[in-house]
């Protein structure tokens, strides 16, 4: 028995759960989207590939399974690498395919045609083109690659021509995500030592900690020795911002606030904490670190050089955290109460103004603690991070390790094809959603119903701010000097416009029920985040 390559990748890819892939396709691509039609994978047209870099990344997340992505030789390829920039700074498991030339037109002059494999090396853990011949190892290593900590993406070329070679018929094989060993046992009896000896310890939760699936463990090691927590933004959803341990964001709105906290601090424990969304030497304490992760810390270690690396899965030092005497915390966990509930204080929204603020607080009154909420890159994204009540991991999907402008758009989208039973909404502003405003035809083609948020302020807020901080003139930063018209629809997707807070409310709920995607497009007083973001760290 045989089959051709297409159907063969095809096969290998229904037998690792993968369900859609997301791209736009080329005449080479033709018979793979024909083997997928006929396996069983859904081939999701978007409208620019970035999304399908997003998409994939986001898939990967929400289903446990590698996400797809498929791009055409040149461009295509080069767009696509705008998302494969998340997949690798935001730890996704994603395989990027694109076609390439075929090995007989290596190195000649070709229309279209880059060195894709130099292209996506500095942007994949892996690259490589497929050969017919040793398809299954290339699948297997890809996705070992991919999964492997640290999670992120790896390029696959398919050279030109390929797909219709016969290849033998076997069962694929599954690769199952390689397995993370706990710590050695020196280092955490280290980890123990150290911990026994602090009064004031303070556990930084990040994104690793993520996938890894450890809020329960968090949460018992916070209450058995009574001392806080801070989350980074992508890590928000780990512990309930109610616990008598939650002390805030790191990095995002009222940082200045949450130092107040850790500036206390006489021991940092860092729990699959990422510096990819932001360095430890950016806010931490000039005190010892036990760093718990899947790879060393990259620290300044001049600066802190008292650096203690417990290595692998964390279930277990958590266990041994947990399991230990409780320390003689020295922490004021009523003074802790008191800074977080006025913190949430200052961003609940005021008076009658129409600011993010109110846009954000009336969307989590309606939106149920089961829904997603992604967002986009910008001023929005920073009072996101800490304004947000996020009841669940993945609750609140944002990229803070690659941070790039019109992945809310895309991240909505794959959500509600991975989750389809949960309420998803984007909350996006107005210079990111230009950049992604034709993935609305993608939401409306599939009838996925989704709520976008489209915060218009006429501004890159987020960079005007910047630019104001530095005594600089507004340049290059307004979208539009004038309200910019509504129209009705976008792309068939209905558009709700409103400028103050009861039309908002009205909007929204009605949206809600609204079968297929809607845009609500809040004209606000963007003046609150001056005072609410960018402040000190430290
Ligand atoms: C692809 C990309 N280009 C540029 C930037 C730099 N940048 C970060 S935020 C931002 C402004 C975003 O504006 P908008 O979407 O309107 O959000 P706002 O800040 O107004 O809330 C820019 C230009 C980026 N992060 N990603
Ligand atoms: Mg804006």
């Amino acid at each position: 028995m045989t089959e051709n390559v297409a159907e063969h990748l095809v096969s290998l890819m229904m037998r690792h759960g993968i369900k859609h892939v997301f791209g736009i396709p080329s005449g080479d691509w033709l018979p793979y989207m024909d083997a997928m039609k006929k396996g069983g994978i859904e081939f999701v047209l978007v409208a620019n590939e970035a999304s399908a870099g997003f998409m994939a990344t986001v898939y990967a997340w929400l289903k446990k399974v590698p996400g797809v992505c498929y791009a055409t030789i040149g461009p295509g390829a080069t767009n696509l690498s705008t998302g494969i920039g998340s997949a690798l700074l935001d730890r996704s498991p994603v395989i990027a395919l694109t076609s390439e030339p075929p090995a007989s037109m290596g190195g000649r002059t070709l229309q279209m045609a880059i060195d894709q494999q130099a292209l996506m090396r500095p942007i994949t853990k892996w690259t490589t083109r497929l050969n017919p011949s040793t398809i299954d190892g290339i699948f297997k290593k890809a996705v070992s690659i991919a999964t492997s900590e640290l999670p992120g993406p790896v390029h696959i070329g398919l050279p030109e021509g390929i797909a219709n070679i016969s290849v033998p018929a076997t069962e694929p094989e599954f690769t199952a995500p390689s397995i993370i060993n706990p710590p050695d046992e020196a280092s955490m009896i280290l980890m123990e030592e150290s911990f026994k000896k602090a009064k004031l310890p303070i556990l930084a939760v990040g994104l690793t900690a993520v996938r890894m699936e450890l809020s329960e463990h968090i949460r018992k090691v916070a209450e058995r020795h009574n001392i806080p927590v801070v989350l980074t933004p992508m890590a928000k959803g780990l512990l309930s911002e109610d616990h008598p341990s939650y002390a805030g964001v790191l990095f995002h709105a009222l940082s200045d606030r949450v130092a107040d906290t850790h500036r206390q601090a006489d021991l940092v424990v860092g729990i699959g904490y990422d510096p990819v969304e932001f360095n430890y030497e950016q806010w931490m304490p000039e005190v010892k670190l036990i760093h718990l992760d899947s790879v060393p810390a990259d620290i300044d270690s001049l600066k802190y050089p008292s650096v203690i690396d417990v290595i692998g899965h964390l279930s277990e030092p958590l266990i041994r955290l947990e399991a230990l005497e409780p320390i003689s915390s020295e922490w004021d966990m009523k003074e802790l109460e008191k800074r977080r509930k006025s913190m949430f204080e200052a961003l609940s929204p005021k008076g009658d103004a129409f600011g993010p603020l109110v846009v954000l607080s009336i969307l989590r009154e309606l939106l149920p603690d089961s829904g997603i909420m992604t967002c986009d890159v910008g001023s929005h994204t920073h009072l996101i991070g800490q304004a947000w009540r996020t009841p669940h991991p993945y609750g609140q999907i944002m990229t803070n390790g690659w941070s790039s402008m019109g992945f809310g758009i895309p991240a909505a989208i794959a959500a509600k094809i991975a989750q389809p039973e949960r309420e998803v909404v984007c909350v996006t502003g107005d210079g990111s959603y230009m950049m992604m405003a034709g993935e609305m035809a993608t939401a409306k083609r599939m009838r996925l119903s989704i709520v976008f948020v489209v915060l218009a302020d006429r501004n890159l807020e987020l960079i005007r701010i910047k630019q104001e901080r530095k005594d600089m003139e507004t340049y290059g930063t307004i979208l539009s000097e004038k309200e910019i018209p509504t129209h009705e629809t976008m792309f068939g997707v209905p558009v709700l416009a409103v400028k103050d807070t009861d039309s908002y409310r009205d909007a929204l709920t009605r949206a809600f029920k609204i079968d297929g995607p809607v845009i609500i497009e809040a004209v606000i007083d963007s003046s609150e985040y001056d005072s609410l973001i960018l402040r000190k760290h430290k």
